[in-house]
C-alpha cells in the first residue's frame, strides 16, 4: 500500500484540511500519515476561533521518523499557518523527497480575491518558495494571483489564465493547475500546464451556485489519492472535479446542511466506486 504524508492544520470543527484529507485519502486505499501544523477550535471562517501553532513539534517528529527509516510515496501540504512553518516544510522536503516520490503543494492562502484571516502579504510571498520545490501545485485563482503578483480578475479569459500558468510554472513546479476555472458558461473545473510536455490541459464539470469551505481540500485530497492509486494526471483531476461537484450537489440536498463545510461523508461510497472503475479501466 502506498503511504502519503499530509501536512495541514487540524480544525476540530469545520470539515477542512486534515479532517478531510485523512478520511478521504484513507478511503481511497492509501495509508495516510499526518503532520498537524496547528490546532484550531474551528476553521477561520468562524468568529473567535482558537489557534495553537504546532511548529515546535515538527523537528522532533521528523527526526523520529528519520531514525525509524520511515519514507513516503507522496508529500502533500495544505494550510500551513506561518512563515516559520514554510521554512520547516522546505527542510522536510529536503529530508524526505526521493527520486521516486512526489511533492504536492496546495498553497492554501485565500479565496475570492482575499487572503484568509491570519495571513498577510509576507506569508503569500513566502509560499512561492514552497511552490518552487513542488512537483504539483494547485492554487485557486486568488492564490495564483498572489503567487505571481498579478491583479485578481474574477472576469478572466484564456490569455489571462495562460499568462498566470506561465508565471506559476516559472516558480519551478512540474505541473501547475488552477482550480475553479472554466471557459464555458455554467461550468467550473481545472486549467493547467504541464512543463514536461509544454501542454495546457483542462477539465470542466457542472458549476453549482454555492460556495463551501473545504472544497479545495477535497479536490486536492482526491487528486493525491488518485495519483497514488496509479491514475493518470488527467483521470485524477477529472475524478477530483467530478467528485467535488457531486459532493456540493449532495450537500445542497441536505435540509440541515452545515454552513461551514460539505457532506463528503455522504459521497465517499461513490468516490470509491468511481475510483474502482478507473482502476479497472472500465470507466
Ligand atoms: O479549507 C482551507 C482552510 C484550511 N484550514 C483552515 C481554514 C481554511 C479556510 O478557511 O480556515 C484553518
Amino acid at each position: 500500500m502506498k503511504r502519503v504524508l499530509t501536512i495541514q492544520d487540524i480544525s476540530c470543527v469545520g470539515k477542512c484540511s486534515l479532517t478531510i484529507a485523512l478520511p478521504v485519502i484513507s478511503a481511497m486505499g492509501v495509508e495516510t500519515a499526518i503532520l498537524p501544523t496547528a490546532l484550531l477550535s474551528t476553521h477561520t471562517m468562524f468568529k473567535g476561533f482558537t489557534f495553537k501553532d504546532l511548529s515546535d513539534q515538527i523537528h522532533p517528529i521528523i527526526d523520529h521518523w528519520q531514525n525509524e527509516g520511515i519514507s513516503f510515496d507522496a508529500i502533500y501540504t495544505g494550510y500551513l499557518g506561518s512563515i516559520e512553518e514554510i521554512d520547516l516544510m522546505k527542510e522536510l522536503f529536503k529530508r524526505f523527497k526521493t527520486k521516486e516520490n512526489f511533492i504536492f503543494v496546495d498553497p492554501v492562502m485565500g479565496d475570492h480575491g482575499k487572503l484568509y484571516p491570519h495571513f498577510d502579504d509576507a506569508y503569500a510571498k513566502k509560499n512561492k518558495e514552497l511552490c518552487a520545490l513542488a512537483d504539483y501545485i494547485v492554487p485557486n485563482l486568488t492564490e495564483a494571483c498572489l503567487l505571481t503578483d498579478t491583479p485578481y480578475q474574477e472576469d478572466y479569459d484564456r490569455p489571462y489564465i495562460e499568462d498566470l500558468l506561465q508565471k506559476l510554472a516559472a516558480l519551478g513546479a512540474k505541473v501547475v493547475a488552477i482550480t475553479g476555472i472554466a471557459f464555458t458558461k455554467g461550468k467550473t473545473g481545472v486549467y493547467g500546464y504541464d512543463t514536461r510536455s509544454k501542454q495546457y490541459f483542462s477539465y470542466e464539470t457542472q458549476q453549482i451556485e454555492a460556495m463551501y469551505h473545504g472544497t479545495g481540500d477535497l479536490f486536492s485530497s482526491v487528486t493525491v489519492g488518485a495519483l497514488m492509486r496509479g491514475l493518470s494526471e488527467a483521470k485524477a483531476f477529472k475524478l477530483a472535479c467530478d467528485y467535488t461537484a457531486l459532493t456540493i450537489r449532495k450537500t445542497l440536498e441536505n435540509p440541515s446542511k452545515p454552513w461551514y463545510g460539505v457532506d463528503f461523508e455522504a459521497t465517499l461510497p461513490s468516490l470509491i466506486a468511481s475510483l474502482s472503475k478507473d482502476i479497472d479501466g472500465t470507466y
